[in-house]
């Protein structure tokens, strides 16, 4: 599908499409699909104040009705998914499946989202006074302004709405520069939503098309209690602290450098597919994506030559054609990236699998390129920085407790895993002295996580935590509420204060 076919599938203007002059490019071939309008200084601040204004009416619907809402934005996601996996594909380059997947990754929290609208409970807490309760309650918190990344250009968005939405808080969303279309759209498909569920106030969400000036407009409006950011480290590092200097809260969703150990008694068929598949999958930019191996000594070189194996076939292609498993990269700078890690790493006297573009013939305005390996060995035991490209650093252990410690000795923690049929030493891995990331894996790859738990890391990773378990909580505030039904007032602590 082109850009048009995609649009008029959707029911969109196609006069977005030549609204101006900010020129997008598909990482497909390169080649330009829209020429946009970018949004103004002014045009942002009419849409916070919307956003503001909105807040004051949804946060008095009762949640189960703001739930209605996003089930019928889910009704629409199911009506279009096969169009916006085909606009994630040519905008921002995933194969067919991973972008199906995406899609389905915004329904499957849609869902959860409307479950979640007739829950949001709090607590009731013994309070040390006679006939008085003590409970908390969570309330509606604001306008959220979400700003997200072009890997995941749908679903990061819609973990934070759809969350925000049953909460009571409008949205604000700014997408990445590279991946504006699949805002518009996604958009659309929430105001059709909008129109059918008939009750909701004007504003209540909105995009905003720009670059970091228009980013840090957001961040450092006050009437947004909320920012939830993600995308690089460098960008959360500014983003953070801008946020808290307003007395602001913030979603941290910030870079990862995440490992699989891979210890004695794996199972290798199942490992090397994962490995694959967490190293390769979305040409290596998930911020889950796999980036570093620890392999343990016995298998270290079965399971090296399998990999080597694996990548001498993979398909790397137009990823708009079934049978293609590697897209392209998002860009020039990303493929200038990837080639200066891996001249850093033969610099430093590591071999080097792979690497170098590919299809340059074909498609010489995109950039594709052949995964790499790079194996460590004495000349390197371990990699701190990532690279958002397709380069997976290869280690030995011998010792598992050693394993661990370099696999967290990392500026970033967001995702880790072990593939072992050792009881111990998956216990110890998801143990408190184990992994020190977010998610911590047995025998699942780092990539992929199921929208029902928590998602996010610490460390540099941020700290936030959005999608599923309890994460709702960060988009509420909490009210403590003492409550005396009797006809005394005694003071807590046993003060006596009386005249
Ligand atoms: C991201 O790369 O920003 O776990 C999110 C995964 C996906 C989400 C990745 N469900 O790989």
């Amino acid at each position: 599908m082109n850009i048009q076919e995609i649009f008029s599938a959707l029911d969109m203007d196609q006069g977005i499409l030549a609204s101006g002059d900010y020129k997008i490019s598909s990482p497909v071939d390169g080649k330009v699909i829209a020429n946009l309008k970018l949004d103004s200084k002014d045009d942002v601040e009419k849409k916070i104040a919307a956003a503001a204004d909105a807040f004051k009416a949804w946060r008095r619907l009762p949640a189960p009705q703001r739930g209605e809402l996003v089930r019928i934005y889910g009704e629409e996601l199911r009506k279009h998914k096969e169009t916006l996996g085909a606009l994630i594909t040519l905008e921002c380059g995933k194969i067919i499946s991973e972008g199906q997947g995406e899609v389905q990754e915004m329904i499957d929290i849609c869902d959860f989202a409307v479950g979640l609208s007739r829950q949001l409970y709090g607590l009731t807490i013994a309070s040390e006074r006679p006939n008085h309760a003590l409970r908390e309650s969570w309330h509606p918190m604001g306008p959220v302004g979400v700003i997200s990344a072009f890997n995941f250009p749908m679903a990061v968005w819609a973990w934070n709405s759809a969350l925000a939405l049953v909460c009571g808080d409008p949205v604000i969303w700014k997408p990445s520069e590279k991946t504006p279309l699949c805002a518009l759209a996604c958009q659309h498909l929430l105001d059709k939503a909008i129109a059918r569920f008939g009750n909701a106030p004007e504003g209540l969400s909105s995009v905003i098309i720009g670059e970091r000036e228009v980013g840090e407009q957001l961040v450092d409006d006050k009437r947004v209690p909320l920012i939830s950011a993600t995308g690089s480290c460098a960008m959360g590092r500014v983003v953070g602290q801008r946020v808290a200097a307003r007395f602001g809260k913030s979603i941290l969703e910030l870079g990862g450098n995440n490992a699989i150990i891979v210890a004695e008694s794996a199972d290798l068929d199942m490992a090397t597919r994962a490995i694959v598949f967490g190293a390769v999958g979305t040409a290596g930019q998930r911020c889950t994506t796999t980036r570093r191996i620890f392999a343990h000594d016995s298998i270290y070189d079965e399971l090296l030559s399998r990999l080597k194996a694996a990548y001498k076939q993979l398909p790397i292609g137009n990823p708009q054609e079934a049978g293609t498993l590697i897209g392209p990269l998002i860009d020039g700078r990303s493929y200038e990236q990837m080639e200066q890690a891996l001249a850093d790493a033969k610099a430093k006297g590591c071999d080097v699998y792979g690497g170098g573009r590919a299809l340059e013939k074909e498609f010489p305005q995109a950039y594709y390129v052949n995964p790499a390996i790079v194996e460590g060995g004495k000349a390197m035991t371990n990699n701190a920085h990532e690279t958002f490209a397709p380069i997976l650093y290869f280690f030995r252990y011998s010792d598992l407790e050693e394993a661990i410690e370099r696999q967290n000795d990392v500026p970033q923690g967001l995702s880790s895993a072990i593939f072992t049929l050792n009881m111990r030493e998956a216990e110890l891995f998801t143990s408190a002295v184990g992994s020190d990331c977010g998610i911590a894996n047995v025998n699942v790859g780092t990539s992929g996580a199921e929208i029902g738990g928590a998602f996010g890391g610490e460390k540099e990773t941020g700290g936030g935590r959005e999608s599923g378990s309890d994460s709702w909580k960060a988009y509420m505030r909490r009210s403590t509420a003492t409550v005396n039904y009797s006809s005394e007032l005694p003071l807590a602590q046993g003060i006596k204060f009386d005249l």
